[in-house]
């Protein structure tokens, strides 16, 4: 996280310097609709950022998984600012998407970690991570620093739309404190070690979180089926009353995503309606959470960028529960370091 950081924070203005965007105020103040694009873990930071560029600068933001937009004749929109997220530079679904963007006359930046990458190459600019290299398959410390990189550039186009400057400091002061912040998450990684070896008989795991919390929830899910292979489903924690509630058993715990903020109360209740069915739950949150049977307490930093740290100790969940089940972490089943057809 300090890397990403390094460099991009101009103090006296409260601003972000993001040299290799390559996106002019005006062209900035023109956009219209930002649409992130990425697959996996990176399709999951992209709900991270689209929320941040909702949040921070204001302008309306989805995205959808790279691997379905290539292949849906898109309609492709000139005051969309459209970004590529990934890791590798190599997915072939993602350079799929961005080549058809290009093709159809758009401007697509990459938010990517390796450089000179085929992504990087062929996006008109963007931001690099500079997570370093991932030295196993599965995306973790490049999911983190990507969800930063996004912090930054919503800071930026908010700045550039005009939006509030004490909001723009808020979150350049919280982004400062993540790296001690995440320093004391992993201090905690022996009682994430006890918690993976209790959940690690699972028939299959729920995860669960609601606006900020959801991305969280779907990484989380992800982390555990590619290194555990244990079944996982991801919801928002509203969609659960619509279907998924009948999964919920003694043997499908659920992990909890519950930031304190001004959606815990509904968070609270979605754990009645777990613990009415017996469902074991694990939440994360900001302090205890008495409807849960253990909780992670992970410390408090500014409400958009819960995301950030919220991931982190479901991250080392996952990992541990491999190792529990003596899974080779890193050489999961099925998974390539980048998916190339
Ligand atoms: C995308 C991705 C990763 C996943 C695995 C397969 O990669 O789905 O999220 O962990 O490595 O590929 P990338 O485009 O971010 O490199």
């Amino acid at each position: 996280v300090d890397r990403v950081l390094r460099g991009r924070i101009d103090d006296r203005f409260s601003t972000v310097r993001l040299g290799g965007l390559n996106l002019d105020a005006r062209e900035a103040r023109g956009v219209r609709r930002v649409k992130i694009l990425g697959c996996g873990s990176a399709y999951h930071t992209g709900l991270i950022g689209a929320q941040l560029i909702e949040e921070l600068a204001r302008i309306p933001a989805d995205a959808e998984p790279a691997s379905e937009f290539r292949y849906r004749n898109p309609v492709v929109d000139p005051d969309t600012l459209y970004i590529a997220v990934s890791q590798s530079g190599e997915t072939y679904d993602t350079l799929a998407a961005v080549q058809e963007l290009k093709r159809k006359g758009a401007r697509v930046l990459g938010v990517v970690n390796v450089v000179g990458s085929a992504i990087a190459r062929e996006t008109d600019g963007g931001v690099y991570v500079h997570a370093g290299p991932e030295v196993c398959v599965v995306s973790t410390k490049c999911f983190t620093n990507t969800a930063v990189a996004f912090a930054l550039l919503a800071l930026h186009l908010g700045r550039i739309r005009d939006l509030s400057v004490a909001d723009g400091k808020r979150i350049i002061d919280g982004l400062r404190k993540l790296p001690e912040q995440i320093a004391e998450v992993l201090r905690g990684e022996q009682e994430i070690e006890k918690l993976a070896a209790e959940y690690a008989n699972a028939k299959s795991m729920m995860f669960v979180g609601r606006v900020r919390g959801y991305p969280v929830a779907r990484e989380a899910s992800l982390k555990l089926k590619e290194v555990s292979y244990i079944h996982a489903e991801a919801y928002p924690a509203s969609e659960l009353k619509h279907g998924p509630l009948a999964l919920i058993e003694p043997e499908v715990p659920t992990v909890a995503v519950l930031p304190d903020d001004d959606l815990l109360e509904k968070n609270r209740a979605t754990l009645e309606e777990i613990k009415a069915r017996s469902g074991r739950i694990l939440a994360v949150a900001h302090r205890e959470q008495e409807k849960a049977d253990h909780t992670i307490v992970v410390p408090r930093n500014e409400p958009e960028l819960d995301p950030i740290l919220m991931g982190i100790p479901l991250q080392l969940l996952a990992y541990h529960t491999a190792l529990a089940l003596g899974r080779d972490i890193d050489k999961p089943r099925n998974l390539a370091k980048s998916v190339t057809v």
